[in-house]
């Protein structure tokens, strides 16, 4: 479908015909299902976040739909950082479309190695998870919890990486801004937020177990949002440096919602569950007719509220 020049925007180093991310972890750990997003309208992609080694993941159940939201415990589930490029390689020869390469280390050591891998390759932006939910057995608190790993970590992949550097951010704490400005202060060139919420539980009460096989799952859709909305609009008063902001986000309403929040780019992830892999061309769509209606050329004339 041929877009709107109304949607074209530009992210750091890079330009697009969407502001929509399909962000990490959805349905991108192929080059196939990444080109099926951007066929069906989006104008950045990420590929699922990539250890080392790579990594089966929980067992099932790792999904599971609640009202207005779906909680997940996918465990990390990749490919490892090697294979997972390959997958960026080929999506690259069939699409020139921006392409965020996500990375989860245990510690700085693995993330500088991760992003040493990331830059022998035709990615365009380096993502650290440093926010995952959902192996704190294994690897402890998420790294985002603490200005200073933030610093440490995002410093040293600065120091070490030749594509702009986004650390991904959790709501899970009571200082995101704070912990925004040090990964600023440490060099980021972007944030992307929010990384799922919770974790949350639910329970089968007939079985009289946890429905989620790992009992506990990161939360995103619909009923995150407004939560999303709140961080992001805080983060962009305090720091300044773009920011990708995702977080429940279903309708040209919800991205437009989210860029007045003063998000520069907006991840479209569970929704593609509630409306097809065609939701980009849908929120698209819907962006196009809210600029029409107030008289808008272009969707980086819609700015962020005080
Ligand atoms: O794979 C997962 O369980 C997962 C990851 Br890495 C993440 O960053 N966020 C999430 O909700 N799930």
């Amino acid at each position: 479908m041929e877009k709107s020049k109304k949607l074209s925007v530009k992210f750091l180093n890079c330009k697009s015909d969407s502001p929509l991310v399909l962000p990490a972890g959805i349905m991108d750990v192929s080059y196939g299902s990444m080109l099926f997003a951007v066929q069906n309208g989006a104008g950045f992609v990420t590929m699922k976040s990539c250890t080392l080694e790579p990594r089966s993941g929980h067992a099932g159940p790792v999904v599971c739909e609640i009202e207005g939201a779906m909680i997940n415990a996918m465990g990390l589930c990749n490919p490892g950082i090697e294979k997972g490029l390959e997958e960026i390689e080929k999506f690259k020869k069939e699409s020139d479309v921006p392409v965020i390469s996500s990375v989860f280390g245990a510690n700085r050591d693995e993330f500088v190695k991760l992003s040493n891998y990331v830059n022998d390759s035709s990615a365009d932006y380096i993502e650290l998870n440093l926010s995952c939910p959902n192996v704190s057995s294994e690897f402890g608190t998420p790294l985002s919890a603490s200005k200073e790993m933030v610093a440490d970590i995002v410093g040293a992949v600065k120091k070490n990486s030749r594509l702009p550097v986004l650390a991904k951010l959790s709501p899970n704490t009571h200082d995101v801004t704070g912990i925004a400005r040090a990964a600023e202060n440490a060099g980021a060139d972007g944030l992307v937020m929010i990384n799922t919420l919770g974790p949350g539980m639910v329970i089968d009460i007939n079985a009289r177990r946890p429905v989620i096989s790992a009992k506990f799952g990161g939360i995103s859709g619909p009923a995150v949002k407004p939560v999303a909305v709140k961080l992001v609009y805080q983060v962009t008063e305090a720091v300044g440096i773009p920011v990708i902001g995702m977080g429940g986000v279903t309708t040209g309403s919800d991205a437009i919602e989210m860029i007045m929040a003063g998000a520069s780019l907006v991840g479209v992830g569970t929704a593609v569950y509630y409306r097809g892999i065609e939701v980009f061309n849908r929120i698209n769509s819907e962006i196009v007719e809210y600029l029409d209606k107030v008289g808008l050329d272009s969707v980086t004339g819609i700015k962020r509220i005080d």
